[in-house]
């Protein structure tokens, strides 16, 4: 038997966090057993370490952007370094099963990858001026401090999208994990930490804060944080976002999603299958992109049903820490709590729970709930709602009109993915008048993306975009550049004056 406290001590000495960071009053307990791992210092003036961070920015954003992504290139060699005691600290604090906390940590990596290509490519425009001798040009510049509100549940890949990214554009950052998951923020924090000494970088570069809601108060607050980028609820969105436009400062915001997939009569059933259920049940249920409804034509309805409740039947639960488990622990008793609440109101709606929505019992006070899958008659309340457990709600459709229709009409718009073989669903899917997601997918479950893209998605998911594609534009601010060479004064729009 594995002893879990000195697993987690292990891992977090070999990352190069010192002792003292691990005495104080902030409890950490694992969701694997529900007892307590450690306890962590709580940051006590978050202001000094803005001010701190701040002032390392000044000195950071006049570094070459390439010189910056050799930064993130030591960082990303580091965590490759560390990969295991990375995902064991994963496991242990988050209770995600080995394969997906490793899957987790090689984001990190490939962001790393992905950032220092970026430090080269941070281009801007230039445009014709309409004056003779004149450029037009814009020029992206380091922001500031970012701060970076992260939730448990990625608890090291979410915190690697945007402090990868901000560093190489230059800005410095603050970082507020979840309460729940200080270990892991802690450990990433040393290896930047080393890495930053090892460039000679300045050492206030990046500085976590932990700590509760005051903690996040004070960096959401902050007039010298000018980008807070936030991945939770999106009850927490609804705060953090005013609060931080009231003082004319930016936000990025990662909130809820209720991420549909719609199976149409063409799908291939086999491969929707095994989709359905990583994307439903994998992680647990507790993944932002987790598949929570699933919109199917009438006419495979119960085929599919059918694959998925023996798909269900067989998937094992237990301990991530077991060879073979695939659904792990829910991260605590409240969310155990959510998942039962959330089944009685689908039953109440007139929805049958077809398999699962029980608690196993594993060890100790761990949360281990059966995935379920919930038959409901219609799109009612509790199904337009997010709640972070794995409930599969199973909806009906005619037409295709009418799944796109039932799959919009949610608050939140994070990802989505249809089946089919037919190209001319998939392409209406994907248009305009098709998902009103972030993600849109064909042929593939709803969760799991690529660094590479974009990340995020629209109504209540909060609008933000972080890690691939141009998403680093958030991290920089823009000046419009016009250079008059000419010698002599032409105002634009052939205006005349003086
Ligand atoms: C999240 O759940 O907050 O697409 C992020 C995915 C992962 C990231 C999820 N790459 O499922």
């Amino acid at each position: 038997m594995i002893d879990l406290r000195e697993s987690a001590q292990n891992a977090l000495k070999a990352c190069g966090v010192e002792d003292a960071a691990l005495t104080g009053g902030l409890t950490v307990r694992t969701p694997l057993t529900g007892v307590e791992l450690l306890s962590v210092r709580e940051t006590a003036d978050v202001d000094a370490a803005v001010t701190a961070a701040h002032a390392a920015y000044q000195q950071w954003r006049t570094v070459p952007a390439p010189v910056r992504g050799a930064l993130v290139k030591r960082l990303g060699q580091l965590i490759d370094e560390h990969k295991d005691d990375l995902a064991t600290l994963v496991t242990l604090e988050a209770g995600k099963i080995r394969s997906e906390a490793l899957g987790e940590v090689q984001e990190m990596i490939d962001i790393c990858d992905f950032a220092v290509g970026l430090s080269r490519q941070l281009y801007g425009r230039t445009m014709p001026s309409e004056r003779p001798g004149h450029r037009l040009m814009e020029t992206w510049h380091p922001l500031g401090v970012v701060g970076v509100i992260s939730a448990f549940n990625f608890p090291v890949a979410v915190w690697s999208w945007n402090t990868a990214v901000a560093l190489v554009c230059g800005d410095a950052v603050v970082w507020k994990p979840s309460e729940k998951t200080p270990l892991t923020a802690l450990a990433c924090s040393a290896l930047l930490d080393r890495a930053i000494a090892e460039a000679s970088a300045p050492a206030d570069l990046h500085r976590v804060v932990i700590g509760g809601r005051e903690v996040g108060e004070a960096l959401v607050d902050s007039p010298l944080v000018p980008l807070v980028s936030a991945t939770g609820s999106t009850r927490m969105g609804r705060e953090v976002g005013p609060r931080v436009a009231a003082r004319f400062g930016r936000t990025l915001l990662e909130l809820g999603g209720n991420n549909a997939a719609v199976v149409t009569p063409s799908a291939d059933l086999d491969l929707a299958t095994r989709a359905i259920v990583f994307a439903a049940a994998g992680t647990a249920g507790q993944r932002c992109t987790t598949l929570r409804r699933l919109i199917v034509h009438s006419s495979v309805a119960d085929t599919l049903v059918e694959k998925l409740v023996t798909a269900y039947r067989k998937l094992p639960i237990g301990s991530p820490l077991e060879a073979g488990t695939l659904v792990g622990p829910l991260i605590d008793a409240a969310a155990w709590g959510h998942m039962t609440d959330a089944l009685d109101a689908a039953r109440r709606d007139g929805g049958e729970v077809l398999v699962g929505g029980g608690r196993r019992e594993v060890d100790g006070d761990g949360y281990y709930a059966e995935p379920a899958v919930v038959r409901m008659p219609a799109q009612t309340d509790i199904v337009r709602t997010e709640t972070f457990a794995p409930i599969l709600y199973v909806l009906t459709y005619e037409t295709l009109d009418e799944a796109i229709a039932l799959h919009n009409d949610v608050p939140q718009g994070l990802s989505s993915g249809i089946f089919t073989r037919d190209q001319q669903e998939a392409e209406r899917f994907l248009a305009a008048d098709g998902s009103d997601c972030g993600i849109v997918n064909v042929n593939i479950g709803t969760s799991g993306a690529e660094i590479g893209g974009a990340f995020g998605g629209e109504k209540e998911t909060g609008g933000g975009r972080e890690s691939g594609s141009d998403a680093w534009r958030a991290y920089m601010r823009r000046a419009t550049n016009t250079v008059n060479a000419s010698g002599q004064l032409l105002l634009a729009q052939d205006v005349s004056f003086l």
